[in-house]
């Protein structure tokens, strides 16, 4: 038996014991276990889960249904080992005060609580930290936190360790927006004055959202005041219907993301009518997108591997490096700025060791594509960059209406796309200047290097 199944059957084997029969604890018990085993006891402001019952003592649901009427209880704790817990009704969480699960490598599977029925539901808006836990199986979402109209200050919530894996709806839906489904045209701005801040280490999103249309594997609406953050390591968000992970910003406010050592693979398939991204971002009204990510890879993605777009007044200000982007249905990486909706703005990024191969079997304009619209200027800086075997163009950066273009192309290879290898525009009254233009291939359908109102 290996060290930790010994330590997991040690444990089962006190959870299978009354407390007065803790003193016949194993000889084996180290001083670690000794202090784990102390963190399961029931407190003010502890709950304890001992079992993977539906509902009664010692269950989730009781646990849950204590921190809903005592704002003291800040931990769900449960105990180790315990497998599958299999709801077969809803578990609401309706507190305010924030709320830690600790779930040891438990499973909610929540196929079995009805055809409304989220995994987790949290209704007023607390802040909720998970840790060590899988929720599957739910018919809506696995994890569903509702921000209150009412809401202030920031809603947090953190996931390390985490699974959420075979949910219907959203994988997580963290929402501050009044209607967060909306069809065509400028989306309805209103939300909290709260913002809202994601965390993610060692997370798992796979499978989510085959039911209806656009449901991601991770969610994330703000609406009102407030500014979105996401900051995340680690994270796989693979095989989603549609967008792996989806930040829309709406009302005054930024998006920050700082991504980090992160996959985002084949999202998007459910809808042929409506294919999806692997990373969508999108911002409007007031407020820029700001960040970067580093070592991440959004590639065989339904649509975009990443999307990002920043509409009305605000910048779009998003670093790249160590990204790969490859064979995606349309653009393996688009930077949008003004598309959608005009306000002015910039678009401004390096992006460092970016490979673009194979995208755009289902059109798109770029391998790599950065579109600057509306007032505002373009600046971008790439370097060491692969664009090769694209549909389309490889790398496509264009500049229109007001504002100026500055872009430098450091050791760039694009060879054997359908379209140019590589495309700069300017296509306004501003000015257009390329400072290097450093780029090698061959075998593009198109000529190599097409530029257009730079020098
Ligand atoms: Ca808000
Ligand atoms: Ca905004
Ligand atoms: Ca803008
Ligand atoms: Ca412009």
């Amino acid at each position: 038996m290996s060290r930790r199944l010994a330590l997991a059957a040690a444990t089962l084997a006190l959870a299978a014991c009354a407390p007065e029969q803790s003193s016949v604890a194993p000889v084996y018990l180290d001083n670690s276990l000794d202090a784990r085993a102390n963190t399961v006891v029931e407190s003010a402001s502890h709950a304890v889960v001992r079992n993977t019952d539906n509902d009664g003592a010692g269950s989730l649901r009781a646990a849950i249904a204590r921190a809903n009427t005592s704002s003291a209880v800040r931990v769900i704790q449960f105990v180790e080992g315990l497998g599958t817990i299999r709801l077969s009704s809803p578990i609401e969480y309706t507190g305010t005060q924030p709320l830690e699960i600790n779930g040891v490598d438990a499973v909610i599977d929540a196929a079995g609580v009805g055809a409304n029925g989220d995994g987790i539901r949290v209704t007023a808006g607390a802040s909720l930290t998970v840790t060590q836990l899988t929720v599957q199986n739910s018919p809506q979402e696995g994890i569903d936190i509702s921000v209150p109209a009412t809401a202030t200050g920031v809603v947090h919530l953190v996931l390390d360790g985490v699974t959420i894996r075979g949910n219907k709806g959203h994988g997580v839906l963290l929402n501050d927006q009044v209607t967060p489904d909306v069809g065509e045209g400028e989306p309805d701005p209103r939300g909290s004055d709260a913002s809202v801040h994601v965390q993610l280490r060692r997370t798992r999103f796979l499978d989510n959202g085959y039911s209806v249309s656009d449901r991601d594997g991770l969610r994330v609406n703000e609406g009102g005041n407030g500014y979105l953050q996401l900051v995340a390591d680690d994270v796989w968000a693979n095989d989603n219907a549609a967008d792996g992970i989806e930040l829309d910003e709406r009302g005054n406010g930024n998006v920050f993301v700082q991504v980090t050592n992160t996959q985002i693979l084949r999202n998007g398939k459910l809808d042929p009518n409506d294919l999806d991204d692997g990373f969508d971002i999108d911002e409007t009204n007031d407020g820029d997108i700001v960040g970067f990510l580093r070592n991440v890879n959004a590639s065989d993605n339904y649509e975009e591997g990443l999307d990002f777009n920043e509409n009305h007044a605000g910048d779009l200000r998003v670093d790249l490096y160590s990204v790969v982007a490859n064979n995606n249905g349309e653009e393996g990486i688009d930077y949008e700025e003004d598309d959608d909706f005009a306000g002015g703005g910039e678009l401004v990024s390096a992006m460092v060791d970016i490979t673009a191969n194979g995208n755009g079997k289902n059109g798109g304009d770029g391998g790599l594509k950065i579109r600057e619209k509306g007032v505002g200027s373009l600046s971008v800086d790439l370097t060491r960059v692969r664009a090769d075997n694209n549909k389309v163009t490889g790398v496509d950066i264009r500049e229109t209406e007001a504002g100026n273009l500055l872009a430098r192309l450091e050791t760039v290879f694009a060879s054997t796309n359908a379209g140019r290898g590589v495309r700069v525009r300017q296509e306004s009254t501003g000015f257009g200047q390329v400072s290097s233009l450093n780029v090698f291939g061959t075998g593009n359908t198109n000529p190599l290097i097409e530029t257009s109102g730079v020098n």
